[in-house]
């Protein structure tokens, strides 16, 4: 498959960017196959080292074992089509047993690359591990899919796979989404509070309006009262984004205020998609908002006059580091 060659070298550089050396080390991992149990005990087995620790997912097509397979990675501009994929694993089976989160096995997101359309989806899966959705995508141009999933297995992290879906049609580049903290969709305002900082957790809050009024009667959706996915413009890097609590803990109410802990992976705009619940019908407001600066500094490279020793440690310079990744 040369087109996917070409995607995984490319990716494979990004990755690497963000420091996450751990699809390497699971790719050449030992135990890759092995049919014989290692005479320790489970804890070799594991998905491989830190696969839940990078804030940046959907940038390969192969990640911790897992294949996302797209078949085909084509569909027709405003016609209705099918999406149908699998899910391998390193020996090429069609996986079929996987955790739910929020409700579903597998969440499926798809977003043009100039990330002006956005789609939500729940696929079927059929026993022998085939996933399937119709969908119909308004215009054409190049798309990325991922499929947010967490396998079975003690040991088994969140994983995010992304692959390329080609949309044919006449197409027309559009313009990028101008920064906005407020989104407004089929009568409801929402607007943004908050921050998104490189690897930092931060806490963003949204705050939904109908006519003006505040919504205080939002609707349980994928088990919160709302559901946000961050893509970075440039790569259209996957974000993991928690909500701040659910429906019945107690403490959290339904609206008109929704939050949210995430962390952006490098100082970049993110496109914010929320989808919430209201009436029974689910909508998304979309959001485009600059990461702020990073709260804590990251540890920066030696300078050319040398220092003795600690190079590592958190540096209390005043000025941001020039260095360039
Ligand atoms: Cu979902």
């Amino acid at each position: 498959m040369n087109p996917a060659a070409k995607i995984t070298a490319f990716t494979a550089a990004l990755a690497a960017s963000f420091g996450a050396a751990y699809g390497i080390g699971a790719a050449v991992g030992p135990g890759a196959g092995s049919a014989e149990p290692a005479e320790s005990t489970a804890h070799a087995e594991s998905a491989g080292p830190g696969a839940g620790d990078s804030p940046a997912g959907g940038l390969q097509i192969t990640e911790g074992g897992y294949t996302l397979d797209l078949r085909p990675p084509r569909l027709e501009a405003a016609q209705p089509g099918e999406l149908r994929f699998t899910i391998r694993d390193r020996a090429g089976r069609q996986v079929t047993a996987f955790q739910r989160e929020h409700d579903k096995e597998l969440h499926l997101i798809l977003a043009s690359r100039d990330m002006a359309t956005y789609r939500h989806l729940h696929p079927t899966r059929a026993d022998d591990g085939t996933w399937s959705t119709p969908v119909k995508l308004p215009a054409a141009g190049d798309y990325r899919v991922f499929a947010d999933f967490t396998p079975a297995g003690e040991n088994a992290a969140d994983l995010t796979l992304g692959a390329d879906l080609a949309v044919s049609g006449p197409y027309k580049a559009a313009e990028p989404p101008k920064p906005s903290r407020t989104a407004s969709v089929d009568g409801y305002t929402v607007s943004l509070n908050g921050t998104l900082r490189p690897e930092a957790p931060e806490h963003i809050t949204f705050s939904v309006r109908k006519d003006g009024r505040p919504v205080t009667d939002l609707q349980p959706y994928l088990g919160a009262y709302g559901h946000l996915v961050a893509l970075r413009a440039g790569d259209l890097a996957y974000l993991h984004v928690h909500p701040d609590g659910e429906p019945g803990d107690g403490s959290t109410k339904p609206g008109p205020e929704v939050s949210f802990t995430a962390t952006a992976p490098s100082p970049a705009t993110y496109r914010l998609f929320l989808d919430f619940k209201h009436d029974g019908t689910v909508r998304t407001a979309a959001f485009t908002v600059p990461s702020g600066e990073a709260t804590t500094p990251h540890p920066t490279a030696p300078s050319a006059e040398p220092e003795d020793g600690h190079g590592d440690g958190p540096s209390d310079r005043d000025e941001d580091g020039g260095h360039g990744h």
